[in-house]
């Protein structure tokens, strides 16, 4: 019986539109009527490629043409076998070769209605430990630094006693909060009073970008909680929040403890504190919830509702010097308990007038005291990943407590309203052991959880750090993909010169081949963040990358708006994030269009369209410059919808295989494909600064769109041809 009739025997070959079988994950395996007749209607298809389970659905379909064999009879899904049953449900197995080749033949909307349907509701396998998890590649990321992303709550803004202890570790009477709508450049009132005081290594605060240190604009998670439409809007599927826990600092590195959520991100800082002051910090069972602690669980409740997972970062590598540990250290130095917690170098001898105490901060960084390990390796001029562990036993115990804190803390062994992984700060300054414990820890409590190490220098400024011996399997699932970006950054903003199609092409092989596939595909492709400058401005100082990327360091770098080249310059860049493999990161902010130079700069409260903000005309040095005004660009927003929906709504582009058919040196041309079963999506880019043409292979005889830019896209036989204009890209589609 030839398949075609069979199928319009089991189904029917006229009828109402297919019925896809919107799928709970439960029937999804569970093929309907199971061995058993379907009485009245038509019996679903269960589509098996290369034993693979796609999905099941009813209603006349049209199948693809490619098809290896027919069985009608019982599919059992606990094997994966085709049984002997009855007659249902009808199984169509293929190949994976013939799927593909058949449905490129087959772009019905009916076919791929299905084929998304199969890709999105596909039995997910039991995560292997040593795999990221199944939903790090679908992940749009979004990373919030909470302390300028929004002010929910102006009654818990920090206070100057708040602040204490972090740097600069003095605080000017005159010191108040921030105006969130205030030219950054603008100086504070109390600026005037650091005129004479001096920091904590004894320097006169003199610099713009030191001042900054002591601002506070009052963002907190109600904040985050206000914008949750935003985020949804905007379409971001992950959340990635710098560090949450107390400090007096504006980033929240230097913990003042790592158990609890920021004091002044919460609704009741002073309550917070009297319960903070009532545990004991060295036994979990005495750890009670805050207010800040209770509204962080209910942020990640109301952004699990909405789909979209959550990361925290935390330094394992260091704490603050306001850290409890750490002053009981500073206060009974070496009979304290907590005294092998750090790398204390030598304690003051009581004998003597001067104090002899001395210890490792991170970089030098007096604020920041380091955690002891079992080796000692001297980060100063390489940063050189090493075997060994946490010296103290009862410090790693800790982290894991506030690690299993996070991940469930209700506690009842569901972690599903927990955090869903953790951005590990200074990861490689960590010793591989201690690493090894915590992928295990972490991964006893949720199989399905990403761990992502902040992976970066191996020499500053230019040589970065292979993130591979992280990378097989027994330590991270992705690193932060700085190595991406820099090679994205050179060839499409020239930066620092020009780089051919080819030769970009070879250092994203060699990107690729460098790590694992299942983490390439998990990788976080970051292109700005709180350590860098912004996008459009790193985009538009075609100079070092960090390397003296503000003007305090470099007079000449651009701290102003950039204009329209570097925008066209950005969606380029930005096309190829979303269209390549990785899970593209957004830096809070640019999206709105925001610039800014590297830290402190880089952190300028969000400019949200409701607010209302000064022209920005200050320079910190005191130049020259264009006055710009500071306003949400309500069309970039738009462009980042539209790349975000493009690869939220296609798995080939998040998940598909890469295959580079055009890379034109000479015209400045650039094409690629992501291909997935039956699906697949095609990006070009025009380098140039003239208008060029461009045919793309694509067999079949269904139409083609540009979904990103709407150029005109024309069938000719086997081929499609469309005109870009200079210094622009498209994101070819299946119409
Ligand atoms: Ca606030
Ligand atoms: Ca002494
Ligand atoms: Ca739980
Ligand atoms: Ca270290």
């Amino acid at each position: 019986m030839p398949w075609t009739l069979l199928l319009a025997l089991a189904i029917g070959v006229v009828g109402p539109a297919p019925k896809l079988n919107a799928a709970t994950p439960e029937s999804r395996l569970d093929p309907p009527s199971k061995c058993s007749r379907v009485e009245g209607g038509s019996p679903p298809a269960v589509v098996v490629v290369d034993d693979r389970v796609l999905g099941e659905s009813s209603g006349d379909l049209e199948m693809p043409a490619d098809v290896k064999s027919i069985d009608t009879s019982c599919f059992d899904p606990a094997t994966g076998q085709l049984g002997d049953g009855i007659g249902h449900p009808v199984v169509l197995a293929l190949t994976e070769e013939g799927w593909r080749r058949s449905a490129d033949e087959m772009r019905s909307r009916q076919t791929r209605a299905l084929v998304e349907w199969f890709e999105a509701s596909r039995p997910r396998p039991e995560s292997a430990f040593e795999d990221p998890p199944e939903w790090a590649q679908d992940a749009v990321w979004y990373q919030i630094f909470p302390e300028r992303f929004h002010n929910g709550d102006p009654t818990n803004d920090p206070t100057a006693e708040d602040i204490v202890g972090g740097y600069p570790d003095v605080v000017p009477d005159g010191w108040s909060t921030t105006p969130w709508t205030q030219d950054w450049y603008r100086h504070d009132p109390w600026f005037g009073e650091l005129e004479t005081m001096r920091d904590n290594y004894g320097n006169l605060m003199t610099s713009f970008d030191a001042r900054t240190q002591l601002r506070r604009y009052g963002g907190d998670l109600q904040g985050v909680l206000d914008k949750l439409d935003y985020l949804a809007d905007l379409g971001v599927t992950a959340i990635y929040f710098n560090p949450l826990n107390d400090s007096p600092s504006l980033h929240k590195y230097d913990a003042r403890n790592w158990r609890h959520i920021d004091r002044n991100f919460g609704p009741t800082p002073q309550r917070d504190l009297e319960i903070m002051a009532s545990e004991d910090p060295t036994d979990p069972a005495t750890w009670r919830m805050t207010g800040a602690d209770s509204l962080f669980v209910e942020v990640i409740a109301a952004m699990h509702e909405r789909g979209m997972r959550v990361i925290l970062d935390f330094s394992w590598n260091h704490t603050g010097q306001t850290f409890w540990a750490w002053k009981d250290v500073l206060e009974n130095q070496a009979d304290s308990e907590f005294a092998d917690w750090y790398w204390v170098q030598s304690f003051d001898d009581p004998a003597t007038g001067e104090d002899e105490f001395a210890y490792r901060g991170w970089f030098g960084v007096k604020t920041l005291p380091e955690i002891r390990e079992t080796t000692y390796v001297d980060h100063a001029e390489r940063i050189e990943p090493f075997e060994g562990e946490f010296y103290s036993q009862e410090a790693e115990d800790h982290v894991l407590a506030v690690t299993r804190r996070w991940m469930d803390p209700d506690g009842d062994g569901d972690p599903s309203d927990g955090v869903d992984g953790f951005r590990l700060d200074v990861a490689a300054e960590v010793p591989f052991g201690f690493w090894r414990t915590y992928r295990n820890f972490v991964r006893s409590i949720n199989p399905e959880a990403y761990l992502l190490g902040e992976i970066w220098w191996e020499r500053f400024p230019n040589e970065l750090l292979d993130p591979e011996p992280f990378l097989r399997g027994d330590v991270f699932d992705a690193v932060m993909n700085y190595r991406w970006y820099r090679a994205a950054r050179h060839f499409f903003a020239a930066a620092p010169d020009p780089m051919a199609p080819s030769e970009f092409v070879r250092q994203l092989e060699e990107l690729r081949a460098s790590v694992r596939p299942v983490n390439d595909a998990a990788m976080m492709n970051v292109t700005a963040s709180h350590d860098t400058p912004r996008l459009a401005t790193s985009l538009f100082n075609p100079t070092g990358y960090k390397l003296d990327a503000k003007a305090e360091q470099n007079p000449e770098y651009r701290i102003h708006r950039p204009d329209a080249a570097i925008r066209a310059t950005q969606r380029l860049l930005l096309t190829h994030q979303f269209t390549w493999v990785g899970a593209p990161q957004i830096w809070a902010g640019d999206e709105m269009g925001m610039w800014g130079t590297d830290d402190p700069h880089t952190r300028k409260p969000l400019i949200w369209p409701e607010l209302d903000f000064e022209d920005e005309a200050g320079h910190p040095l005191g130049l020259e410059r264009p006055r710009d005004p500071v306003r949400f660009d309500a069309e970039l927003f738009a462009f980042y919808q539209r790349l975000i929906a493009l690869r939220n709504d296609n798995p080939a582009l998040r998940r598909g295989e890469v295959d580079v058919f055009l890379v034109d040196d000479e015209a400045g041309r650039l094409g690629y494909r992501r291909v997935q079963g039956p699906e697949s999506a095609v990006a070009l880019f025009n380098l140039s600064a003239s208008a060029q043409e461009f045919v793309v292979p694509a067999a079949g005889d269904d139409a083609w769109e540009d979904a990103l830019g709407g150029a005109e896209v024309v069938r000719e036989g086997s081929r499609l041809r469309l005109t870009l204009p200079g210094r622009a890209s498209a994101v070819l589609l299946p119409r």
